[in-house]
């Protein structure tokens, strides 16, 4: 996401760093430049224009109080205004937590999502419950989308998923009526009925959410949006969030003004960020709507939901990486007991890989590799064109898993015929799984002089950061190294700093 808007601000910031001072023609020239790069991600022609103009006045204005030191100050403008782009306030000394979505009283809190055919409401839907109900909130999904046969089964699957697969937390509930399928097409009052039943239903059961995932169509029109004024008025919900396909650019943004308009939506939630590239429904859709972005979503599966925060994502723009949320997935995913049992077992050189394939997993609840190593600064664009081998983990797990625990305890009794057996059960063969042995040798060498050092870090961020910043390969990562495996902190702290002041 935001490649070639990243690049390039990156490539001005760089070009300033040259000149001693910032002149107003040098960074004249640059927003003509940056300017480009957002049309070109298909951002909002006007928000473009206000954008490079705030910054040039920034810029304009800085350069009376001080000597600037060009690529510097730059970077810091750039960030502030874009912090501003995403609606966040570039002067809060500690930017606010995202709103909650839960009112307790009276219960149920009622969530009406809207937004176009194929937008990615229903999935929204299960990922909004999966959230709740990771949070300890019972949840129901009411199928109000009666405009395809399908949808009902489609939310019924997505619910039954969001129990089966997210673990933990309280139960997420699905109501739905199949037999109003002899009424689609004339859906209206019936939708609003079917929401209606679905609150009651909630009552009763004394849910904390009812979601209501409603029809779309294909454009925005005065069918839709009778509908859904009708389940507006009828239901009251506390929170109308659009749904908006980011991978659409501008239509996106166009249909996310015309529905604001017609229905004051709360937030907008910005689904398949993972597959946009361009970013410019991202940076058009609040200045554009003046709803906030509420959420992304970042992949297909249900988990794949993050909440929006203007800084973040500025920083993410930047290269500054994302290492508040990275920090926040580790303490989510990877709790303080298994990070706790694992750093001891490391500073005592006791680690085997059985507890290597344990922090493998836990590693790979948080994301994929490319998303998790995305997030720290510097890093982003250093692999952005990159192919990073999420399958080189599943041989190293499949290796690891066909190893009988004597071997899992000892690699060093890995030797020939263990290895042709090993390869065989895992389909590698046995060059790989000597390598595989020989790597985790080494690292258990370096584990233990690192855990001589004393290692303090108790958050699950340290983990995260030391291992990814730290350098020295995990075994079976062809090189890369592993964020969750913890070294020591201070190997974090230091990497962080230096990267900061190389910019
Ligand atoms: N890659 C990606 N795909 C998504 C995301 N959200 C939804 N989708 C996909 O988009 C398609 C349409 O989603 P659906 O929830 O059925 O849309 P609806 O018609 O608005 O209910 C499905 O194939 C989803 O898997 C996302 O954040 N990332
Ligand atoms: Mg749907």
């Amino acid at each position: 996401m935001f490649d070639r808007v990243s690049d390039s601000f990156n490539g001005v910031f760089k070009k300033l760093s040259g000149n001693s001072t910032i002149s107003e023609s040098n960074v004249r020239e640059a927003m003509d430049e940056v300017r480009n790069a957002l049309l070109e991600a298909d951002v909002h022609y006007e928000v473009a224009e206000a954008f490079c103009k705030k910054v040039l006045e920034d810029a304009k204005g800085q350069q009376v109080t001080k000597s600037l030191k060009p690529g510097q100050e730059m970077i810091g403008i750039v960030h502030r205004r874009l912090i501003e782009l995403f609606g966040g306030d570039p002067n809060a000394k500690e930017q606010p937590s995202p709103p909650g979505i839960v009112k307790m009283s009276p219960a149920p809190t009622i969530i009406m999502m809207c937004g176009l055919q194929g937008s990615g409401k229903t999935t929204t839907c299960g990922k909004l419950a999966g959230m709740l109900k990771k949070q300890g909130r019972s949840v129901m999904l009411a199928a109000a989308d009666l405009q395809r046969p399908a949808a009902i089964d489609q939310l019924e699957t997505v619910a039954r998923q969001a129990n089966e697969e997210l673990s933990g937390g309280s139960q997420v509930h699905f109501y739905g009526e199949h037999d109003k399928s002899a009424e689609y097409g004339r859906a209206v009052g019936v939708a609003i009925k079917v929401c209606q039943n679905a609150l009651k239903e909630a009552k009763a059961k004394g849910v904390d959410v009812l979601i209501l995932d409603t029809a779309g169509r294909l454009h925005v029109n005065d069918e839709l949006m009778h509908e859904l004024k009708g389940v507006r008025s009828m239901l009251n919900p506390h929170h109308i969030f659009l749904v908006v396909d980011a991978m659409t650019g501008q239509d996106a943004v166009n249909s996310a003004k015309a529905f604001h308009e017609q229905l004051a939506v709360d937030g907008v939630i910005l689904t398949k960020f993972d597959s946009d590239t361009r970013g410019g429904a991202a940076l058009s859709v609040k200045q554009v709507t003046g709803a906030p972005i509420r959420y992304i979503g970042v992949g297909e599966k249900l988990d794949a939901i993050e909440p929006f925060h203007p800084e973040r994502m500025a920083g993410r723009i930047l290269g500054m990486g994302d290492v508040v949320s990275l920090v926040e997935k580790a303490q989510q995913e990877v709790s303080e007991e298994e990070a706790a049992e694992l750093e001891a077992k490391m500073a005592k050189g006791e680690l085997d890989m059985e507890d290597f394939l344990k922090q493998m997993k836990m590693m790979r609840r948080m994301g994929s590799m490319k998303s998790l190593l995305g997030m720290l600064p510097g890093v982003g664009s250093a692999i952005k064109g990159m192919d990073i081998d999420e399958k080189q983990l599943d041989r190293t797990e499949a290796m690891i898993l066909s190893m009988t625990p004597e071997e899992r305890k000892k690699p060093d009794i890995i030797k020939h015929s263990r290895k042709v057996r090993i390869a065989s059960g895992s389909g590698s063969d046995a060059n790989q799984v000597g390598q595989l042995a020989k790597q985790f040798a080494m690292m258990s060498k370096v584990m233990k002089q690192f855990g001589s050092m004393g290692a303090g870090g108790k958050m699950a961020a340290a983990k995260a950061m030391s291992g990814a910043l730290g350098g020295g390969g995990m075994p079976g990562m062809g090189g890369m190294s592993v964020p969750g495996f913890s070294m020591k902190k201070s190997t974090k702290s230091k990497s962080i700093k230096s990267r900061k002041k190389r910019k």
